[in-house]
């Protein structure tokens, strides 16, 4: 099986981590190609003396965790030296070794002053702020764009690092100074602070779509994990409630450099509800104990800021999209043991704009703004799930779910997620 997809289906925390890990023993290498350290994913294992142990990965792609897998930093990823090194350290200090990680020459590095301006362009949006995660994300992604971004591999030159930190500096202490009454950046400072991860940093660079395209030649399996999510991504997302990267499937081509051609699956992660974090529209949001509800039990709160996630009922109409537009070839539905205890369970098919029936995403972002969900009223389960090994073991009313969002949704659902655990899920294909 060689190239895989994953992506997230709605706004993100999916449990994509989890779903990348349990492919685990079967890939040769898992890729991060978008976002950077923006992202949170949550693997929890059981150890062999049935105790838990819970990882929180952030720039570094889940694989990292399994033993033979190679973990890539692609290009089309942000990276914060800071960061990488210090999630390295981590995992080395708990026995996992972190040796076979490879890095992008052509990732782009985040540097300290657009973490800086993260933060101070949110306070200054006010009520029109994104909810960024503050991380540098946006202003390194625009700088990449705007072409004054700074690459690892200009690392390697510091003569080169210098001119191109010149010229970022230009346009970034101008809105420093004058926009946002902020010191002064010098060159000497960003330079010597990227400097240091030099001897570090370097055994790691390669080539690394060239390195992809070999181990794909040889047979090996290679999965491209992506951060965030469908209705993030910076094009087909909820503009400009968004990150700054594509998130869907095609991302994974130019974050990458794999050619669609050689994709042969897709997996989107599906959680049975809806979160979100940071601003922006979530037609199914609740404001209520049954948002509340799944907060709680789905223990719904940030990965890296630790902020609450906003929650709702699923949404099919978003899962309908999802597929269409990462070209989703199988599904898994995570957490759907947090379902379990609802006397109803709620799924949104459509939605309702000023008296028009929307089965698809509406075109106009004002229109997504204002809709209303059309549900339809499912029956509740309450047995525990989480032993669940088969399909059949699932009761009824928890298996009619299921098949309803399938249904809805126009793809197969292949993977149940039944709890955090590595091996709490249920295989259906
Ligand atoms: P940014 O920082 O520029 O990428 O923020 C832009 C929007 O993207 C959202 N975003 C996320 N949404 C869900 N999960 C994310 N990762 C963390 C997690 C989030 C956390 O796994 O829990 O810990 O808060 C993530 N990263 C970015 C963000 O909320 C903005 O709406
Ligand atoms: P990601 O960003 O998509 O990797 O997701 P996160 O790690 O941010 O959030 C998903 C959370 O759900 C993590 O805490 C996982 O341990 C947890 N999780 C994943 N799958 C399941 C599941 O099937 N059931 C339950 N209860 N938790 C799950
Ligand atoms: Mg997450």
């Amino acid at each position: 099986m060689p190239a895989i997809v994953l992506v997230g289906a709605q706004w993100g925390d999916e449990g994509k981590g989890k779903a990348t890990d349990l492919l685990g023993s079967r890939i040769d290498y898992v890729v991060k190609f978008n976002g950077g350290n923006n992202a949170g994913h949550t693997v929890v294992i059981e150890q062999p003396d049935g105790s838990r142990e819970k990882y929180a990965l952030h720039l570094l792609p889940s694989g990292i965790l399994t033993d033979g897998v190679t973990p890539v930093i692609a290009n089309g990823v942000v990276v914060d030296l800071g960061v990488l090194f210090e999630e390295i350290d981590g995992l080395e200090a708990r026995g996992i070794d972190t040796s076979r990680l490879r890095i992008s020459g052509d990732a782009h590095v985040i540097a300290a002053y657009n973490k800086v301006l993260d933060k101070v362009t949110e306070r200054f949006l006010g009520s029109r702020r994104i909810g960024t995660t503050g991380r540098g994300i946006g202003p390194t992604y625009a700088d990449k764009i705007n072409r004054i971004g700074i690459r690892v591999q200009d690392l390697f030159d510091p003569s080169i690092l210098r001119q191109k930190v010149e010229a970022a500096l230009d346009v970034k202490n101008e809105l420093l100074v004058k926009k946002y009454n902020r010191r002064a950046v010098t060159v000497d400072e960003v330079v010597e602070d990227l400097l240091q991860y030099v001897e570090r940093l370097r055994p790691m660079v390669t080539d690394t779509s060239l390195e992809l395209a070999q181990a794909l030649d040889r047979g090996d399996t290679v999965v491209c994990e992506a951060g965030q999510a469908t209705l993030l991504d910076v094009d087909h997302g909820t503009y400009p409630y968004v990150t700054s990267s594509n998130a869907i499937s095609g991302g994974a081509c130019t974050g990458a450099g794999i050619p669609p051609t050689r994709i042969d699956r897709v997996i989107a992660i599906f959680k049975a509800y809806t979160t979100r974090v940071g601003e922006g529209p979530f037609p199914t949001e609740l404001h209520d104990d049954k948002g509340e509800f799944l907060r709680k039990t789905g223990a719904e709160y940030g990965t890296t800021t630790g902020r609450p996630r906003r929650c709702g009922w699923v949404d099919t109409v978003i899962g309908r999209y999802a597929a269409r537009v990462n070209g989703v070839t199988d599904f898994v539905l995570t957490k759907l043991d947090v379902m379990t205890g609802l006397e109803e369970v709620p799924v949104c098919v459509a939605y309702d704009v000023d008296g028009v029936r929307h089965d698809e995403m509406p075109m106009n972002q004002s229109d997504f703004h204002h809709a209303v969900p059309i549900y339809e009223n499912l029956p509740g389960w309450f047995e525990d799930i989480s032993a669940a090994r088969s399909y059949a073991e699932l009761p009824e009313n928890c298996r009619r779910y299921v098949e309803f969002i399938e249904e809805q949704i126009g793809a197969r659902i292949s993977v149940i997620g039944v709890g955090p655990g590595r091996d709490e899920i249920v295989v259906r294909h």
